[in-house]
């Protein structure tokens, strides 16, 4: 038996360099959770990628097979159908929601891409899981092929809820495909009941529904509730290793050992950076005692820069954090300083550990695995994670300071109840976290989703 994960995106790029190439792993939450646990458990990871890794002398940490798409196929299927219709319904910004028929064949045409390969390969006893909101149709492809190997699915991004679903065409052919898997994982119990209630409201009486289970047609698909996590122990081994306290003590310097709040975030509107630079600017403006003291450290990812929306929130993220360090800048200190690229591994946990606090301002997130890891990293229990409401962290978490991220006073108060806040307190409450991401680390999770799938 092998275990086929099919997800969208390439675990692995190659970065070419004057006379060699290296193998270099992609950013983005969904590689982050499952490249370890490939690494650990193998399996054979399906992928679509412009550069094939096969072309290349480099050692993979597992089988990885790749599919090329056509131009037209990647600005209408992902610029398009994923990135244009499905993320911001799903992610409540109706508003900047488009249907076009045509992205709605091209993600039909790239998902059969998906389940030719998976056809290719698979034998009888595999076990297919499928991710992610760009691989929706798959599963009914692959049952159209008369594939009967179990197939799971985990969404990463929130599943919305029946007003804002409804908005969607394709909302019936969505929910019939996933019921076409042995079991259907979302992070929280909110998304699990969305799901359900849209079940129950388009497929009305074809669909039989007990308890977590849901007979559709000929097949009965269990739906569950798992948070996804993170490599808990690799990240906290990390955070301890001489080498980040080398980086960490080059941060200091450079800092002057001031007061530091951190961002880490894909350049993505639903991660609300311009909302939490916009809480930073009502701080400064009225606690001006804390100008030259604070500093935040904003890094941001760049991704999707084809679709519209992104290059739009580019030019706002730009003018947002030049008004402020204008307004607020003096004698060679600035409020924040801003990096858009992706950093090394071990530079972002040297960041977690720099940062006396984090601020997750995310307006909608499936879950955020930023919170988690910065959560590893406090290996004295110092620090505070700033969390906003409207992430699944926030209901799967035990203990947070939780803003509302369209709430500039909300975001402001925060950052000054962390900074009065009584240190025992808050070092038991980062123990109290750090507890509960250790015992829920990514290998409980995958192992939880594999096993339920076998059964
Ligand atoms: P993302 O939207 O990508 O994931 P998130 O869960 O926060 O969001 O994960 C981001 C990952 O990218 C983290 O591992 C982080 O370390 C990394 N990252 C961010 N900025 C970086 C930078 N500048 N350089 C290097 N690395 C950077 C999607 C969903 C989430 C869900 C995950 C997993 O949108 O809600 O938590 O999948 O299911």
């Amino acid at each position: 038996m092998k275990l086929i994960v099919a997800t969208n995106r390439s675990p692995y790029n190659v970065k070419k360099e004057k006379n060699h190439v290296t193998l270099q792993k992609t950013d983005g939450g969904l590689i982050s959770a499952l490249d370890p646990v490939m690494k650990e458990n193998g399996g054979v990871w399906v992928c679509e990628s412009d550069t094939l890794l096969k072309d290349y002398d480099v050692k993979l940490p597992y089988p990885i097979k790749q599919i090329k798409l056509t131009e037209n196929e990647t600005k209408h299927y992902y610029d398009g159908f994923c990135n244009t219709q499905i993320w911001p319904i799903f992610h409540y910004f109706p508003a900047k929601y488009k249907f076009h028929i045509k992205d709605w064949d091209f993600y039909k045409q790239v998902n059969q891409k998906f389940a030719d390969e998976i056809a290719a390969i698979i034998e009888t006893e595999d076990i297919i899981w499928v991710h992610d909101y760009q691989l929706m149709l798959l599963p009914k492809l692959l049952r159209n092929m008369g594939i009967k190997n179990k197939i799971g699915f985990f969404l990463h991004i929130p599943f919305p809820n029946f007003e804002i679903y409804r908005i969607f065409p394709k909302r019936t052919e969505i929910l019939e495909a996933l019921l076409s898997c042995d079991l259907i994982g979302f992070h929280t119990e909110s998304y699990r009941k969305h799901f359900i209630e849209c079940v129950k409201y388009f497929l009305g009486s074809q669909a039989g529904i007990k308890e977590n289970l849901i007979q559709y047609k000929d097949i009965t698909s269990k739906v569950i509730a798992l948070p996804i996590s993170i490599d808990y122990k690799h990240i906290e081994k990390t955070a301890k290793s001489s080498k980040v306290e080398v980086k960490l003590s080059k941060l200091k310097d450079n800092f002057n050992n001031q007061i530091i709040g951190l961002g880490v975030d894909r350049l993505d509107y639903s991660k609300g950076i311009v909302e939490k630079f916009e809480g930073l600017e009502l701080f400064f403006e009225k606690k001006p005692e804390y100008i030259k003291k604070v500093s935040f450290v904003q890094i941001a990812v760049p991704t999707r820069v084809n679709v519209t929306e992104y290059r739009k929130l580019k030019r706002q993220t730009d003018e947002a954090v030049g008004r402020i360090n204008g307004k607020f800048s003096r004698d060679g200190w600035t409020p924040i300083h801003y990096i858009y690229s992706s950093v090394k591994f071990e530079d972002l946990i040297a960041y977690y550990r720099l940062a006396d606090f984090i601020i997750v301002s995310a307006l909608r997130d499936g879950l955020n695995l930023v919170a988690k890891e910065y959560v590893s990293t406090r290996i004295n229990n110092s620090g505070t994670l700033i969390l906003s409401e409207f992430t699944g962290a926030a209901e799967e978490m035990p203990y947070k300071y939780l803003i509302n991220p369209y709430d500039s006073c909300s975001i402001a108060f925060a950052i000054e109840a962390t900074l009065k806040g009584n240190e025992d307190k808050k070092t038991s409450e980062m123990a109290n976290l750090r507890n509960y991401v250790s015992q829920n680390d990514i290998f409980k999770w995958f192992n939880i989703f594999l096993n339920e799938l076998k059964q």
